[in-house]
């Protein structure tokens, strides 16, 4: 093979690579953050539905990381405590994760997973004002599907082309 071959493989198989990491960059950038107000037009109260219209709520929402949790309520009337599952089966408000005391509050997701959150005035939890959400990784899982194609792509191109030309 002479080497102006070899220069037009390298060059058709850096330009792919090139063109599959700039999309991969703009993926990861593209999903804006949403912002899902808690409970909607009714705030962050206690409900007169109790915790099950938390339940609800979480479960027409779908949670990634990025995204922020509004949480509508007045000072001084509720706060909203980050708390382990163990506190929010038991409403127990001794030592929470995080609290914030001043409404209303975006709190970001900050992790995937499981996020529990209480109020920590008297009865309230108890009364239902809690909420359970489980946050998506950022990472859609489309775009690991489409990064994949793309490589697949430029691996059989690149083999083709080479294929092509040492005939
Ligand atoms: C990615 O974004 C940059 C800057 O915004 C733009 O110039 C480039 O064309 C985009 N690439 C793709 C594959 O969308
Ligand atoms: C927050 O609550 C106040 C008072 O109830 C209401 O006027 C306002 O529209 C609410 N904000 C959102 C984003 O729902
Ligand atoms: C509440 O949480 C605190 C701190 O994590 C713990 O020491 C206490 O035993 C818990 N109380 C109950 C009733 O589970
Ligand atoms: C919460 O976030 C939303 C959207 O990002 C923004 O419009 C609003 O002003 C923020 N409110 C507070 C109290 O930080
Ligand atoms: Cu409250």
């Amino acid at each position: 093979m002479c080497s102006s071959t070899l220069f037009v493989i390298l060059t058709a198989s850096l330009l792919l690579q090139q063109h599959i990491i700039t999309a991969a960059t703009n993926e990861t950038t593209d999903s804006d953050p949403d912002t899902h107000v808690v409970l909607d037009n009714l705030g962050w109260i206690v409900s007169p539905s109790g915790a099950a219209a938390y339940r609800t709520w979480a479960a027409s929402n779908e949670f990634d990381v990025g995204d922020i949790l509004y949480f509508n309520f007045t000072t001084g009337r509720h706060d909203v405590a980050e708390v382990t599952k163990e506190a929010y089966d038991k409403c127990n408000t001794t030592n929470p994760i995080s609290i914030k005391s001043t409404g209303p509050v975006n709190i970001t997701i900050d992790s995937a997973g499981e996020h529990y959150f209480i109020c920590t005035f008297t009865q309230h939890c108890s009364l239902g004002q809690k909420l359970a959400i489980t946050a998506r990784s950022e990472v859609p899982t489309g775009f690991v599907t489409r990064v994949s194609t793309s490589s697949l792509a430029a691996a059989i191109f690149s083999a083709l082309v080479a294929i092509y030309l040492l005939h």
